[in-house]
């Protein structure tokens, strides 16, 4: 008998970065990361085991996908069966609720709902803290997707101690937003996975990344403890820069962010001094994300359209809901 579950994840977003892993196999990160999850962007998957399938198959946004993107999915299937002793294949139809124009990287909330909707279709039982666990198999920032609001990424040692748990943030999440500026990249892509393998190899400036990050997170939890914006801010925007300069002492170089994201930055800085707190992060590619308060949205908005034009400028609230089964 055919069992199935579908389970919603949203994106999130790291202020303290995951950069460079110890165990590429295990998905073991170098160091603990913590972000924010967003109300906007979200994947919805639907698992179904049959006995009766012969193999795994993925229809991803209504369209049957066989590709290097598939072979990933299978490889972690074959994990999950191994996990929860079936032999049954799987039909997995997802759809990404990520506007395609805005270039985020949906691995996060693809296998943070993969992982849950093969819980629910398994009835494996698993808490949040173990499906982060196994989100975190697919693509490490997916064991964030299992949580809402603030969430913290313990890097651990094993498979079992490396895992993600939410920070009680007294519903502060409601009173901030996201700003996404959508920046085309006509540079060659360098995956995350790529980058982070060669910056943690081969990066002078990697060691120095490792050797803050923990103080980063300290202070950025004693912020959200205070509602302390501005501190908060000022600690992710350095984080985010540090992450990036980390790849300039690769070798060879590399940089994901292009002439846009410098423009985006200055813009964040004139929105600061014009009275308006905000600041911003950038992940394995040029967009530029700017965390802001609420009362100041509409203001910073404003500044990115009148530069970068209305289509390029796309906002989300924080979401405080995690995973959900759906069905
Ligand atoms: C993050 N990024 O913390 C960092 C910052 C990009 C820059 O997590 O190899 O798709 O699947 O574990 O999670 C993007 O990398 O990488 C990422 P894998 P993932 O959000």
């Amino acid at each position: 008998m055919a069992k199935s579950g579908k389970a919603r994840a949203h994106t999130n977003i790291a202020l303290i970065k995951y950069w460079g892993k110890a165990d590429e196999q295990l998905i073991l990160p170098m160091n603990n990361s913590l972000s924010v999850s967003l109300e906007r962007f979200y994947t919805e998957t639907k698992v179904t085991f049959d006995e009766t399938y012969t193999e795994d198959k993925l229809v991803l946004n209504g369209v049957e996908v066989d590709d290097k993107e598939s072979a990933k999915i299978r490889k972690y299937m074959d994990m999950v069966r191994d996990k929860s002793n079936t032999s049954m294949f799987a039909y997995i139809e997802s759809d990404n609720y990520v506007p395609t124009a805005a270039g985020l990287a949906s691995s996060a909330s693809a296998y943070a709902a993969l992982a849950a909707a093969c819980n629910e279709a398994l009835q494996l039982n698993y808490s949040k803290r173990e499906l982060s666990k196994l989100a975190r198999r697919g693509s490490g920032s997916a064991s964030r997707s299992i949580f809402g609001g603030f969430v913290e990424w313990e890097k651990g040692y094993d498979d079992d101690s490396s895992y993600s748990f939410p920070i009680d943030a007294n519903n502060w999440e409601d009173e901030l937003a996201m700003i996404f500026v959508v920046i085309n990249n006509k540079s060659k892509k360098v995956s995350s996975r790529a980058g982070m393998s060669l910056t943690r190899e081969t990066s002078r400036f990697y060691q120095y990344w490792l050797d803050h990050v923990d103080e980063d997170i300290a202070n950025v939890k004693t912020a959200i403890a205070y509602k302390d914006f501005v501190g908060m801010g000022e600690i992710i925007e350095a984080n985010g820069l540090r992450m990036h300069a980390t790849n300039l002492g690769a070798q060879p170089p590399f940089s994901y962010l292009v002439a846009d994201s410098y423009q985006a930055m200055e813009i964040v800085h004139q929105c600061r001094e014009a009275g308006h707190p905000c600041y911003f992060t950038m992940d394995a590619g040029p967009n530029v994300k700017i965390l802001v308060e609420q009362k100041h949205k509409q203001y910073v908005i404003e500044q990115l359209e009148s530069y970068f034009g209305h289509d390029k400028i796309i906002a989300s609230d924080i979401t405080r809901s995690g995973v959900e089964i759906i069905e």
